[in-house]
């Protein structure tokens, strides 16, 4: 089977990224690692802290975070990172030709139940004129990545992964400790009868998305004249992976709650790297008011509204926006 490295150079891609690439996902082996050992490494549970975002931090969140933090400040190869552990950006090499952004534990919630969590990532270049502590150089809209991924810890660790030359699956060889390519240039069927929303937030959201769900519940005796069925795994990378695999739309709309926080979901890494991921796949990405790898961030926590997945569905979803 065709290993990481060689799909990352047949994508044309630089051999500095492509060391990278195989550094964070050390990383992410090692998180792999320490994940799977569960309450056995006494991992699981949350600490007494919160992060930026007012989150009780998970044991595995902190320790994802410090995993990953050390290897690419070790690597050289990145000026700075930007994490959802971590309030403001991290430093790292001044002569690093990289930025890193990075949620180490997405769907914490998961953690202590066993299900579905995993690591998010994108690269993009850091400007030579920034000082390596310096937010603003991670103020570019996606369309400005030079990579994107998610490592799944599933029954086995998948990585999706591209460098804007198609979307790629791959899984870790325990036996060798390599991820080998698995699904290559994967394309998102552009019609789909399955979504994935938490409909616990309903009554905050707005009209458009009201009547688009209401109207996939009512099934084939309305509007849309089939059957559709609901998936929610509480975690990002799970239900995006599942979209990857047989297609989809996933939602995580704006909600009324907190008009200041237009979504849950944050854009530098999360909305971001799944949206590269998606698009590279066929698939679709937007806000409800545009494209997610348009958006101008504005602030390196900055949260979005997230509509992404199969193409003919996200579609037919926006045209309740007009
Ligand atoms: P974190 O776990 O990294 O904070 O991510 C947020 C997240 O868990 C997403 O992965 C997931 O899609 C969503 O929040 C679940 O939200 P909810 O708790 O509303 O179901």
């Amino acid at each position: 089977m065709k290993r990481l490295n060689s799909q990352l150079q047949d994508d044309g891609a630089p051999m500095e990224l492509i060391l990278l690439i195989r550094t964070l996902l050390a990383g992410c082996k090692e998180i792999a690692f320490r994940v799977s050992q569960g309450a056995l490494a006494g991992v699981l549970g949350s600490t007494l802290s919160e992060n930026v975002q007012g989150e009780t931090q998970k044991k595995l969140d902190v320790i994802s975070n410090q995993i990953l933090k050390d290897i690419l400040k070790d690597s050289g190869y990145v000026k700075a990172i930007s994490s959802e552990e971590e309030d403001d950006v991290v430093a790292c090499n001044p002569d690093g030709k990289y930025l890193v952004s990075f949620d180490p534990l997405d769907g914490s919630s998961n953690t202590d139940i066993n299900s579905l969590i995993g690591t998010i990532f994108s690269i993009s270049h850091a400007p030579q004129w920034m000082k390596p502590d310096d937010p603003s150089a991670f103020l570019q809209p996606g369309t400005q990545s030079v990579a994107a991924g998610y490592v799944l810890y599933g029954p086995s660790a998948m990585l999706a992964m591209t460098t804007g030359r198609g979307t790629h699956l791959y899984t870790l060889d325990k036996t060798h400790g390599g991820f080998l390519l698995t699904k290559a240039n994967v394309k998102v069927p552009e019609q789909t009868s399955e979504f994935a929303i938490n409909t616990s937030n309903q009554r905050h959201w707005e009209a458009p998305i009201q009547n688009y769900v209401a109207d996939l519940l009512a099934g084939e005796d309305g509007p849309r004249g089939k059957d559709f069925n609901m998936r929610w795994v509480a975690a990002m990378v799970g239900d995006i992976h599942r979209v990857l695999s047989r297609g989809g739309i996933f939602l995580y709309p704006f909600d009324k709650r907190n008009p200041e926080k237009p979504g849950k979901l944050r854009l530098l890494y999360e909305a971001n790297p799944m949206a590269f991921l998606m698009e590279q796949a066929g698939g679709m990405a937007d806000t409800g008011t545009g494209r997610i790898m348009e958006v101008m961030p504005s602030e390196i926590h900055q949260r979005v509204p997230v509509l992404l997945g199969s193409k003919q569905e996200v579609q037919t979803c926006l045209d309740y926006y007009k």
